[in-house]
Parts: C-alpha cells; sequence; structure tokens
C-alpha cells in the first residue's frame, strides 16, 4: 500500500444496476469530478473520501457483467484493471440476484487484488424474505463481505470500517483455480513467466493477466513489452 503519501485508490466494480453510483455519491458526497474514459463517451466518475489517515480516491466503473470485453463498458472495465490496477477492488452485489455477479466477483478474486465485497439492497432483500448467508460467501470468497443498502444508508459505518481495515492489512483473496484443457494451462504458465520476467505483472496475479492478455486480440494492451507480446502471438496460435 502507499504508505507514505497514505494515498489509496479503490475501485468501484460490478455488474450493471446493483447501485454502484448510488454507493459512490452516498461515499464521495460531493467530492467528485466527472469525465469520459478515453476514446468512448462513457461517464467516468471519480471521488474522494477520507476513511481513518488515508485519503482515498474512489473510482465509479462502468457496469460490466465480466472481464472479458463484449459490450463497450466491459472494455473499459478490462483496460482500466489491466493497464491501472487499483490498490483495492470494492465489489458491489445486489442481494436480490447474489448469482448473477458472481461471475465477474470471481474473476476480481483472480486478479489477486485485495478486495471488499457489499451486498446491496438488502432494504429489499428484507422486504422480500429472502435468505442470504453473508458468512458463508465471505467464506467462500475469503474477504470481508458487508450487507449495505446504498438506498437507507445501512451498513455504511461497516462497510467503511472493512474497506479501512483491508487498507491496513491488505489481504489478497484466496486466488480460486479453475482448471483449463492442458495447452491453455501450458501457455498461462508459460506467458505468466514471461509477464514475470518483464516486471510488468504490478499488482495483479501473472496467471490472471496472462489468460486476460491471452483472452484479448490485442496484445499490446496492458502496455506489455516484446517477450511477452511475441509469446502471446505464438502461443494464441497453438491455443486457437
Ligand atoms: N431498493 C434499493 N434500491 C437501490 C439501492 N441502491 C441503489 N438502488 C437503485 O438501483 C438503481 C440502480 O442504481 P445505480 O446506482 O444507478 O446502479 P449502477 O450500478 O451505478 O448502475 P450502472 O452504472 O448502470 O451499472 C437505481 O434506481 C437506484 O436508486 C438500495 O440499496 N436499495
Ligand atoms: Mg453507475
Amino acid at each position: 500500500m502507499r504508505e507514505k503519501s497514505r494515498k489509496v485508490v479503490i475501485a468501484l466494480s460490478s455488474i450493471p444496476n446493483t447501485g454502484k453510483t448510488t454507493l459512490f455519491n452516498l461515499l464521495t458526497g460531493s467530492c467528485q469530478t466527472t469525465g469520459n474514459w478515453p476514446g468512448v463517451s462513457i461517464e467516468k466518475k471519480i471521488g474522494r473520501m477520507t476513511l481513518g489517515e488515508y485519503d482515498v480516491q474512489l473510482i465509479d466503473l462502468p457496469g460490466a457483467y465480466s472481464l472479458s470485453p463484449v459490450s463497450e463498458e466491459e472494455r473499459v472495465v478490462r483496460s482500466f484493471f489491466l493497464r491501472t490496477p487499483p490498490d483495492i477492488v470494492l465489489n458491489l452485489l445486489d442481494g436480490r440476484n447474489l448469482y448473477h455477479g458472481l461471475g465477474l466477483t470471481l474473476q476480481m478474486a483472480m486478479s489477486g487484488l485485495p478486495m471488499v465485497v457489499a451486498v446491496n439492497m438488502m432494504d429489499e432483500v428484507r422486504r422480500q424474505g429472502i435468505d442470504l448467508d453473508i458468512d458463508v460467501l465471505a467464506e467462500h470468497l475469503g474477504v470481508p463481505v458487508v450487507p449495505i443498502s446504498a438506498r437507507t444508508v445501512e451498513g455504511l459505518p461497516e462497510l467503511q470500517n472493512a474497506l479501512y481495515q483491508v487498507i491496513r492489512h491488505p489481504v489478497r483473496p484466496g486466488t480460486p483455480h479453475i482448471s483449463f484443457p492442458p495447452v491453455l494451462e501450458e501457455a498461462i504458465k508459460n506467458i505468466a513467466r514471461k509477464i514475470e520476467r518483464s516486471n510488468k505483472g504490478q499488482r495483479l496475479d501473472q496467471n490472471f493477466l496472462a489468460l486476460q492478455l491471452l483472452e484479448d486480440a490485442r496484445p499490446d494492451d496492458a502496455g506489455q513489452d516484446d517477450a511477452v507480446g511475441k509469446a502471446l502471438q505464438s502461443w494464441r496460435r497453438r491455443v486457437e
């Protein structure tokens, strides 16, 4: 963590329509700037907030179902994570339909970045009599999970406290291992090694970054060097 300046970047990420912007407004109040993401007409919102002694920059990402880019929003989110990984991910789930968002949550966990999960819409969850086991979710994901309602402000101090604790003690989520066909496993291992040597892996899990780069057609996506680019090209041919 950036101890000296005590500046921390937290990215707010989820599938569309889970309440990111509502929560973002709640957390950052009037300390916001808006612009556009590079090259697209999608709004970029950055806000400031204080957590204890930390000066936090909160980034409100567009909604994305996964990091495999299908929509323009997903391309923005993917490029953000690969090029400028934040210190912490605040992943939001809609408590009325948890499973819908868990695919992205899993990818976020695989990124290796420290993460806090907030289960939003708890007012509706309660009204509809939905039974959620937050502890089981936290146990499976290996990260703090906080039930909140961005509408009624329920759970806000608990969420702020969870974020503060993760800033102070950034635990990487236990990156879940997903088995791929042997050729893909080999490709990931090989590319991850090249990334490690090039020192451009930053805070991201190298296997995660290798898989992401392998998946996308543009090898220059994360500003990788030549050796990584070449490995990507040849492995992509073999995998295909
Ligand atoms: N009942 C209830 N509604 C909420 C809550 N949080 C947000 N909403 C509503 O959910 C809708 C979507 O909220 P947004 O904040 O725009 O969601 P978002 O994740 O930013 O959406 P995208 O940017 O399109 O991905 C809005 O109508 C909000 O008022 C909540 O805790 N409870
Ligand atoms: Mg939004």
